[in-house]
């Protein structure tokens, strides 16, 4: 077995029922208008069939802190306390807004790492940068302009700026960003929420679309999608947006005394590194849950960045009870 490949490889598909069960759960409510609703569900079903799982695990990135949440929340242990140490990073319902508007690419999320290797990253804001594959290492940067940026990008494909589309969550405090991105002739994609989503979309450009993503989302959700990326190949960098001096010791009580660090897609999720989605509405990569008069079938992509597998995986569920259907 090589060298970087220390989790155990059961875990690939095993990974997949826990994303699954949760984009279940969240689905059978979705388009109800109910944030809470749907978001209690997926991390209810997470939880149940994580502590199925073979693994010693650890949420390092989760709902929050014990007291604020009261279920997979950061330190809390999971799984049947055999087989591997695993760190866990988790988000059961990524895009609770678009999910109970039933709009594009709410996903139910969560990556396997070795013990140690996630940024144990506070619950603030990132700066992120994010694109796919083939690119020079370093291409795109945050110590570089978002023109620079995007001019960059676009030589390096062999095209115009205008055959650029960036991702942006709309935002207010985006306003300047977009602005300077239009300047360079680039397109944006403006998403309401799902930022973990778009990152992802950024390794296959013509599949999704999206070819670079940028801006200002979730500390969390730039964790789990900087694991994500090192498995599917890419490059991203963070910048946690610790700007009081309560999230400065917040940060530092979690081992971060550099506040203003930029921190590498490796950075954030190193070693070998599982990592699962599974959508809950239609997206641009994952097909939402679909519910029949006896069956439920899912979309899930499973990867691992020790081997650079990439799977997906339909599933069609019979045993409803399972998933709490009557
Ligand atoms: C993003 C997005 C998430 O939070 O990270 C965003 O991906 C950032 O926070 O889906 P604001 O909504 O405060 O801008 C979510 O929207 C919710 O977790
Ligand atoms: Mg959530
Ligand atoms: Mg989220």
């Amino acid at each position: 077995m090589a060298e970087n490949r220390r989790l155990d490889r059961i875990l690939t598909l095993e990974i997949a029922r826990v994303t699954e069960a949760a984009a279940v759960a969240a689905a059978r409510v979705r388009g109800r208008g109910d944030e809470m609703l749907a978001d209690q569900a997926a991390v209810d079903a997470m939880r149940t069939e994580l502590n199925r799982l073979p693994i010693d695990g650890k949420i390092v990135i989760g709902e929050g802190e014990r007291d604020e949440a009261p279920m997979l929340f950061i330190g809390e242990e999971v799984g049947t306390k055999t087989g591997d140490a695993v760190d866990i990073a988790l988000d059961p319902l990524e895009g609770t807004t678009i999910c109970a508007k039933n709009l594009p690419n709410a996903l139910a999320v969560i990556a396997f790492a070795e013990k140690g290797s996630l940024l144990n990253a506070p619950d603030v804001y990132m700066e992120k940068i994010a694109i796919g594959p083939g690119f020079q290492p370093g291409l795109v940067s945050l110590r570089k302009t978002p023109t620079q940026n995007i001019e960059a990008l676009a030589e390096a494909r062999g095209v115009k700026p205008d055959r650029i589309t960036a991702c942006i969550l709309d935002r207010s405090r985006h306003s300047a960003l977009i602005q300077e991105v239009r300047a360079t002739g680039a397109a944006i994609r403006l998403i309401g929420d799902g930022d973990v989503a778009g990152v992802i979309h950024t390794a296959d450009p013509e599949e999704t679309g999206v070819d670079i993503y940028m801006g200002i989302g979730g500390a969390p959700e730039g964790v789990l999608a900087a694991a994500a990326l090192r498995c599917i190949g890419g490059q991203m960098e963070g910048r946690l947006i610790l700007d009081s001096k309560e999230k400065v010791e917040r940060a530092a009580r979690m081992g971060i005394s550099d506040p203003e660090r930029i921190y590498s897609m490796e950075e954030m999720a190193s070693g070998d590194v599982i990592f699962a989605a599974t959508g809950v509405t239609d997206g641009n990569m994952l097909e939402g849950v679909a519910f029949g008069p006896d069956r439920i079938e899912t979309h899930t992509v499973v990867m691992r960045s020790s081997t650079g597998t990439v799977r997906e995986i339909r599933a069609r569920h019979t045993d409803l009870a399972k998933f709490g259907e009557t």
